[in-house]
């Protein structure tokens, strides 16, 4: 009797949570000027957004998740030598890499990576950065949906053709909706490591946004250290190349949100698919999507 209602106080708090506020966290990232400019020119670098101890902590995780994602695709049975992506799942995050016969290992991303490695959350899903995601997208109710990390080891050839991030919403969920008409739905990625051409960087298309207008290509790429957050908009055409540099990698952790309601697809991976809101009180609250695969709201740590 006594243990049912542990139980059931406990399934209350994993599904319901929420965040308490410290002062120093009550705005995010970007100001308004900032939002302006993002949704005037579809992107926004902003330099120096997390403190070098925060960066060397993501250094060491992601490292410490690539390497064991190495170390599992190495030794699985139920991957074979092909040239065709292959899934793995670990702990509950995806990995989406190449195991081939005469070449290294190569991970094009890791989905729902906190599943490897819960304590990214306290930098995907921080206070700070759900409060930048309400502002730049004008809601109070958001979905996390993008919780990855990019390897791009030293030579691996992975590459990002050219897409818009949109027509990937689109086509995972037919039913997804520009509810309120900005895009609904943003990235931001986050360079471990100093990202530019040289090792496989990130450019943009700078013509043709907010919608393809026939207008020639005008590359940019996109110079960046670590600490500094790049947010994209989903019209904005982008890609990257490949990684050139033969001994350092060109790591990436990407967080993205949709407004509440655009989506309505089960993502991969473990965390994602989480509600949160932003009460009249200025608190958050913090549930999972009814279309979530993953009952539980993940650890709150760093909230
Ligand atoms: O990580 C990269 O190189 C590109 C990522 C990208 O274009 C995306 O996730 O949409």
């Amino acid at each position: 009797m006594f243990i049912n209602y542990i139980k059931t106080v406990l399934l209350f708090f994993s599904l319901f949570s929420f965040l308490n506020l410290s002062s120093a966290e009550l705005t995010g990232f970007l100001t308004s000027e900032d939002i302006a400019l993002f949704h005037k020119q579809g992107y926004l670098l902003k330099p120096a957004c997390l403190s070098q101890s925060e960066m060397n902590c993501l250094q060491e995780d992601i490292t410490k998740s690539i390497e064991r994602a190495l170390n599992e695709i190495e030794d699985s049975p139920d991957l074979i030598f092909s040239d065709d992506d292959q899934i793995i799942y670990i702990d509950g995050s995806r990995v989406v890499c190449k195991k081939r016969l005469d070449q290294s290992i190569s991970i094009a991303r890791i989905n729902g990576c906190a599943g490897m490695q819960p304590s990214l959350l306290s930098t995907l899903r921080s206070e700070k950065m759900l409060r930048t995601f309400f502002k730049l997208l004008g809601t109070t109710d958001l979905e996390h949906l993008i919780s990855q990390i990019h390897p791009k080891l030293p030579g691996d050839g992975i590459a990002f053709p050219k897409h818009r991030d949109i027509d990937f919403r689109r086509s995972f969920d037919a039913d997804w909706q520009d509810i309120l008409g900005n895009g609904s739905y943003a990235i931001c990625v986050i360079p471990i490591d100093p990202m530019s051409q040289e090792n496989g960087g990130l450019w943009i298309d700078k013509s043709n946004y907010p919608e393809p207008c026939g207008e020639e290509e005008h590359i940019v790429w996109v110079n960046a250290e670590p600490g500094d957050l790049l947010f994209m908009h989903p019209h904005l055409y982008h890609g990257s190349g490949p990684n050139h540099n033969q001994t350092a990698s060109r790591k990436t952790l990407l967080t993205g949100f949709c407004t509440f309601g655009a989506n309505h697809q089960a993502y991969p991976g473990a965390y994602v698919n989480t509600h949160f809101t932003l009460t009249e009180e200025d608190t958050i609250e913090v549930t999972t999507a009814p279309w979530s695969k993953d009952l539980s709201i993940g650890p709150l740590n760093g909230h």
